[in-house]
């Protein structure tokens, strides 16, 4: 497994997101997560070109390496992807009349989303998946895991994600972990989110 490339500098989130905190992110823990994954699929035959999906919708769950350097590499990969420069403001077109459909309007959506990262208890995620039904939901999870692990309590495929372990944040906010949610929407790629949601 490679790197999803970053399509923008270190730099290019701030103020929402400052670049030693991307940096240290990107280059330090996401590389982590990469090598120890390629490490645990190269010790595996089982794991040979298998898609990163796959992995995670089958793997046993009680293999605790697997689960959390499978799932930190995807979800850092949907997690860079899912932002971009000069980006943020309110969703357009099919992702923007769905999410008023399953949320009722973009500022209900937006509370819902910020109320699951701040509530999550310690490290984890907050998820916008879509369900099986083709419903969006908002969900959270611990630690490394995602919705398409089959203990994920609301299931579906994660179409933006929001990454609230410390290490996201804690350099610019520290303990402001609210304000570094509500600064998430300076930067959301809803280009991204669309194009996730046409093949999700
Ligand atoms: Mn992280």
């Amino acid at each position: 497994f490679e790197l999803t490339k970053l399509n923008y500098g270190y730099d290019a989130l701030a103020p929402s997101i400052d670049a030693m905190t991307m940096e240290m992110h990107y280059s330090k823990h996401y590389l982590t997560y990469t090598n120890n994954l390629n490490k645990l699929v190269a010790a595996d035959a089982n794991l040979t070109d298998v898609a990163i999906e796959d992995i995670l919708k089958k793997m046993d769950i009680n293999n605790s390496d697997l689960r959390n350097n499978a799932g930190g590499y995807y979800n850092h990969s949907l997690f860079w992807e899912g932002m971009a420069p000069k980006a943020g403001g309110e969703p357009k077109d099919t992702i923007a009349s769905l999410i008023t459909r399953d949320f009722g309007s973009f500022d209900v959506f937006k509370n819902q989303f910020m109320d699951a990262a701040e509530k999550q208890f310690g490290s984890g995620w907050a998820w916008l998946v879509v369900d099986k039904s083709g419903k969006l939901q908002i969900t959270s999870t611990p630690n490394q895991d995602n919705p398409l692990m089959d203990i994920a309590e609301c299931p579906g495929t994660p179409i933006l994600g929001l990454d609230v372990w410390e290490h996201a944040y804690y350099l610019k906010y520290q303990n402001r972990r609210p304000e570094y949610v509500s600064n998430f929407w300076n930067v959301v790629n809803w280009d991204e989110v669309a194009r996730r949601l046409q093949t999700a």
